[in-house]
């Protein structure tokens, strides 16, 4: 009955095309904004030797590099309201935000003051363990159709599981979320409030949508193609046609695409072992069968190794930093990290930047923030934001030195 779940039998929705770029999820910010400030008009000639050669990135000059504070790092830092347990943001077109608290709330925000306004229509979640609300992004329509995602704890036969579920936003009035429909349920539903994951984002092609779905402690099943716990998920934007798009993870929190389609994920890992992985149709990430880290009971898991039939992160941590939430950054005002992921971590209590070079990462910056850091997204200006965990987590914006 489970395996039903999973068999293609859905129609693909009809066409979505137009709108633009609604977030890092949707990769349709091109690398030639590179380019810009020296780019003619669309139709005047190129300069000899700027022409980029499609379907690479443009690099035609590095840009200067960032100035650094006197407290030694290349950003300022502003806080811009509190929030009770926030999860997740996004920022809709017209530069407000959407933010999530775990307990359940849906929150629009101005993002200047933080002043913050709850938006109806949400759904009854499980705030239990690490459950609740948790997720948001916008559809690939948007600007046309206001269709929003959101993620969640659902109560379920025998606990709880991760749910998705899509609704328009309707800014008419009092905002509200209308039409709010289940398209995805996590299965099975187990107890114990753990390893939801639920991220999601919409794929390049704006026509699927992908979720992380945590094992949720239940370790063997993220190996069991059968059931949707411990892998990635692709459906269409209604939910159709669910399939498990990678399997073996523990609990990936951060998932995004970057600029080139390459899907990239972070995942908290056991005692050690927090990895950062380049998602791919059919990979088999390891969990519970191998680990970089060992169990809290100090039991020991086998590293990954070559040649043992599973797919290695490209970044991990032994300490582990708990990354909680990962965007690939596409702006211009941090113009020399374009195209690089930036990961909050949790008991890291840091912003971390792992610089991304096609299917290659490393490890390249880690700046101490002093709270542990629930989200990262970019902001349609270019700058940085992070929430903060927590009950009383602020909102930060992250701007260059100047
Ligand atoms: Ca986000
Ligand atoms: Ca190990």
């Amino acid at each position: 009955m489970r395996r039903a779940t999973l068999i293609v039998v859905g129609v693909l929705l009809a066409g979505c095309a137009g709108g633009t770029s609604t977030g890092p999820g949707t990769a349709t910010s091109s690398t030639s904004g590179v380019t810009s400030s020296a780019a003619p008009p669309s139709g005047a000639p190129t300069s000899p030797g700027t022409s980029a050669s499609p379907g690479t990135s443009a690099s035609p000059a590095a840009p200067a590099p960032l100035r650094t504070g006197p407290d030694g790092r290349p950003f300022t830092v502003s806080a811009h309201g509190t929030f009770d347990e926030p999860w997740a943001m996004t920022f809709l077109p017209d530069g407000r935000a959407l933010i999530t608290e775990r307990g359940g709330r849906l929150l629009l925000v101005d993002v200047a003051s933080g002043a913050a306004t709850p938006v109806a229509g949400t759904p009854a979640v499980v705030h239990e363990g690490q459950g609740g609300l948790g997720d948001v992004i916008l559809g690939p329509g948007f600007p046309q159709d206001g269709t929003v995602y959101l993620s969640w704890a659902e109560r379920g036969d025998g606990g709880s599981h991760a749910a998705v579920g899509r609704a328009r936003l309707d800014l008419g009035g009092a905002p509200r979320l209308d039409g709010l429909t289940v398209i995805w349920r996590q299965q099975p539903s187990v107890s114990g409030g753990s390893h939801y994951g639920h991220r999601l984002a919409v794929g390049p092609d704006r026509q699927h949508l992908f979720v992380t779905s945590g094992e949720r402690m239940q370790f063997a099943p993220a190996q069991d193609p059968s059931v949707t716990l411990g892998k990635v998920v692709r459906m269409g934007l209604d939910g159709s046609a669910p399939q498990v798009w990678s399997l073996g993870h523990r609990n990936p929190l951060g998932l995004a695409f970057a600029p080139d389609g390459r899907l990239w994920s972070s995942e908290m890992g056991p005692r050690g072992g927090d990895e950062i992985n380049l998602v791919r149709q059919g990979g088999n990430y390891g969990w519970p069968n191998v680990s970089n880290g060992s169990h809290y009971s100090s039991e020991d898991i086998p590293d990954h190794r070559p040649g043992d039939g599973y797919v290695a992160p490209a970044v991990w941590w032994n300490p582990s930093i708990s990354p909680s939430s990962l965007v690939v950054y596409t702006g211009s005002a941090f113009a020399p990290w374009r195209g690089d992921a930036f990961v909050g971590a949790l008991s890291g209590r840091a912003l971390v930047r792992v610089d991304l070079d096609g299917e290659s990462a490393r490890k390249a910056e880690q700046w101490d923030m002093g709270a542990r850091i629930r989200e990262v997204e970019q902001g349609p200006d270019g700058a940085l934001w992070l929430l903060e965990d927590g009950p009383s987590g602020r909102l930060l914006r992250l701007d260059p030195v100047r």
